[in-house]
């Protein structure tokens, strides 16, 4: 898998591909990096990336020429083409199935913008899709980018040791299901609070199932949709939907 990524701030990535799981993955060849400044694909003295928009408005938008030949350059170095990737609030939402689809593909070409957003032209000429993080505004696309780096090469065969993938595994199918139970480790008491006592009593059925119950309880009552999706999917029990009845039930009282 490789990710190219296209940024006047190629300094940032070194979070992704120096540290962790994935700066590990990286180490060991699982995935390859491509940092392409808009900058070094300048011609002139000052190398500008950036002018002001037609018809004017606030800010500064990034050129479309820079852009396009950075991104040439990157497709010079790819043996599996894939994407290109703009990070931006109007794209799809990201989620696992498009990570998935991401390392299915060999990784992809991300665009990472900044000021007020790039030319058009560009986006019209180069962009395959657009990808959002979520309704909010950034200072710019490389947080977005290193998220999906990040959520892509944990799905590479051998990018996570058997503890973490476990973990990955449950949280698949916390994914495709419910939200995941809360977690304590030590102290057991901590300033009056304590930990659960089912977590305490050794048993392993019964710790499942207060697992199973806290799972459902905060879906429920924070992602309706999802529970809604995993019964769609068939993935409640006859159990499970015994105790979200018993819920309603004490909520309705
Ligand atoms: C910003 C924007 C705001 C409203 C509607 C559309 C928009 N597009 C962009 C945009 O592409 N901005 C560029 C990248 C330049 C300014 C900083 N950028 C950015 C990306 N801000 N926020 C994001 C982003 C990307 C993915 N998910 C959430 C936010």
């Amino acid at each position: 898998m490789r990710f190219d990524v296209i940024t006047l701030f190629p300094e940032m990535l070194a979070a992704v591909s120096g540290q962790g799981i994935t700066g590990r993955a990286f180490k060991q060849g699982l995935w390859e990096l491509g940092l392409w400044n808009p900058r070094e694909f300048t011609h002139d003295a000052h190398r500008t990336v950036d002018d002001r928009p037609y018809g004017g408005g606030p800010g500064m938008v990034m050129m479309v020429d820079p852009l396009e030949q950075a991104v040439d350059a990157a497709r010079a170095q790819r043996l599996r083409q894939g994407p290109v990737l703009l990070m931006s609030p109007r794209g799809r939402r990201f989620d696992q199935p498009l990570a998935q689809s991401l390392v299915d593909g060999g990784g992809a070409i991300l665009v990472c913008g900044r000021y007020e957003g790039v030319d058009q032209r560009f986006v019209d000429r180069c962009v395959t899709d657009e990808v959002s993080m979520g309704d909010f505004v950034l200072s710019g696309g490389e947080i977005p980018a290193m998220a999906i780096m990040d959520a892509s090469v944990r799905l590479l065969p051998g990018a996570l040791n058997d503890a973490e993938s476990a973990r990955q595994d449950s949280f698949n199918e916390a994914l495709a299901g419910l939200l995941d139970s809360p977690h304590y480790t030590r102290p057991e008491v901590y300033k009056n609070q304590r930990v659960p006592a089912e977590l305490l009593s050794g048993h392993h059925a019964r710790i499942a199932v207060w697992r199973r119950e806290q799972s459902l309880t905060l879906t429920l009552h924070r992602r309706p949709d999802l529970l809604q999706q995993a019964r769609k999917a068939g993935l409640l029990t006859d159990a499970d939907e015994r105790f979200l009845a018993r819920l309603a039930g004490s909520a309705a009282s």
